[in-house]
């Protein structure tokens, strides 16, 4: 398998070819749309795998606090998945990047790793938010996620992992550029 890792402050960040939706870990992020009710790409994929009554607690989600603005998180069961947890977060649109694109993205990563921590989850696996269906240019997607995996652990003492579960070549060799960097 492909991987790479680093070690900041007490947590690995590491990178892996791979499919999200396999990961034996506390979470796995999925990048969502605004309603929550599900879509293609991992969002899809995600939803195939752990069945029903993840939509479900999307939808309940949804009744009690709205829909899901671009850069936020919320969290639901795993359903069938091996993952505990499913952290959904919803990225921005690429639009040229004049549109707060950047930070919105990296707004996206970090509350994600904020509910992690709340819900006291050791390994979350992050799928490259943004650079599919959204068309975020994937040179500065890797750079900002990797910027915000760092800059998380720096901050925190928590021992764990920060995994980013890269699909296809193209987007790894991205990523690996970053965390070379
Ligand atoms: N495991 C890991 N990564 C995957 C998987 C998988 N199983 N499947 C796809 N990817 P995208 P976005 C990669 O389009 O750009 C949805 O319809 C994919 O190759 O899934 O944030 C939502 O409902 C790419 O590198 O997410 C939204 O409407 C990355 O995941 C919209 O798409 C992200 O691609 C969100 O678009």
């Amino acid at each position: 398998m492909t991987s790479k890792s680093c070690k900041v402050n007490a947590t690995e960040i590491s990178l892996v070819r791979g499919d999200i939706t396999r990961q034996d870990v506390g979470a796995i992020v999925n990048a969502a749309n605004s309603s929550l009710l599900g879509g293609g790409g991992v969002d899809g994929a995600i939803h195939r795998a752990g069945g029903p009554a993840i939509l479900d607690e999307c939808k309940q989600i949804l009744a009690i606090q709205g829909k899901c603005r671009a850069g936020e998180a919320v969290i639901t069961g795993g359903g069938n998945l091996k993952a505990k947890f499913v952290i959904h977060t919803v990225g921005p649109i690429w639009r040229g990047g004049a549109s707060n694109e950047e930070k919105t993205l990296a707004s996206a990563y970090n509350q994600s790793l904020l509910l992690a921590e709340q819900y006291e989850v050791k390994t979350v696996a992050f799928p490259s938010i943004s650079t599919g269906a959204y068309g975020f240019p994937i040179d500065k997607a890797a750079r900002i996620a990797v910027a915000v995996a760092r800059e998380f652990c720096s901050g925190h003492n928590s021992r764990g992992e920060i995994r980013f579960v890269l699909f296809d070549d193209r987007t790894y060799e991205f990523f690996k550029s970053a965390l070379d960097e």
